[in-house]
């Protein structure tokens, strides 16, 4: 059986959780934070969530999480069957983690938690995500589904990421800089999954856990 571990706020958790859900693998889930504990870095090397525990053996990074899942559990596979294809869905979940939720997640502290982030890095993280963002509206498809027609593991990235960087920048900048796509909708869309839904009850209840314990002293 695998073990989902992490907590249910998190965009990287609900990412995997919904590859796990589409796919109707069975699995548990177990509440960690990231506490920069000795018990957590001992299972994760960064101390970073979502992780799973598959017997005595630990997986890290979301995106091995979900890449195994397609491997072990062929049943309603979540890329195309075509490498190319399979590929383009790759390379659309690559560039939202590591250009958009990335670049977006140093804001975070101040956006969500009530931190202080300095002008120089929001003035920084403004000027890379400006760029990002156009090259992201070049490779999306938003056809309805955001790698194009089949709903595939670039969605389970896009609908808890792109969220994440838009209400950021909104906070930061007084402006949405996903404002000019279309994830308004996409979301509504994606929002009529029944496996949506369930996360969606999750998530909302473990956001005020969170911020207790982000803004703990
Ligand atoms: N590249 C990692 C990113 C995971 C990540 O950043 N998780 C956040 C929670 S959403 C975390 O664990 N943050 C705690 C930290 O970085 O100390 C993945 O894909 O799993």
């Amino acid at each position: 059986m695998i073990t989902l571990c992490g907590f249910a706020a998190s965009n990287y958790y609900n990412k995997v959780k919904l590859a796990l859900m589409e796919k109707a693998v069975a699995f548990d889930e177990k509440l960690v934070w990231t506490d920069r504990s000795a018990a957590l870095y001992e299972k994760s090397p960064l101390g970073k969530i979502p992780y799973f525990e598959i017997g005595d053996q630990v997986l890290v990074e979301s995106q091995a999480l979900v890449e195994y899942l397609e491997d072990a559990y062929p049943q309603k596979p979540l890329l195309p069957a075509d490498p190319l294809a399979a590929a383009k869905v790759r390379e659309l979940t690559q560039f939202i983690e590591l250009h958009l939720e990335l670049v977006a997640r140093e804001l975070f502290p101040e956006a969500f938690f009530g931190g202080k982030v300095s002008d120089e890095t929001k003035l920084r993280v403004q000027k890379t995500l400006k760029r990002n963002v156009a090259g992201f509206a070049k490779l999306a498809k938003f056809a309805p589904y955001v790698a194009g027609e089949e709903f595939t593991l670039a969605d389970c990235a896009a609908l808890y990421h792109l969220p994440m960087v838009g209400s950021a920048t909104k906070v930061i900048y007084g402006e949405d800089m996903l404002a000019d796509l279309p994830v308004r909708d996409y979301v509504k869309m994606m929002g009529q999954r029944e496996t949506v839904q369930k996360i969606d009850v999750d998530r909302k209840a473990n956001r005020e856990q969170l911020m207790q314990f982000a803004t703990r002293k």
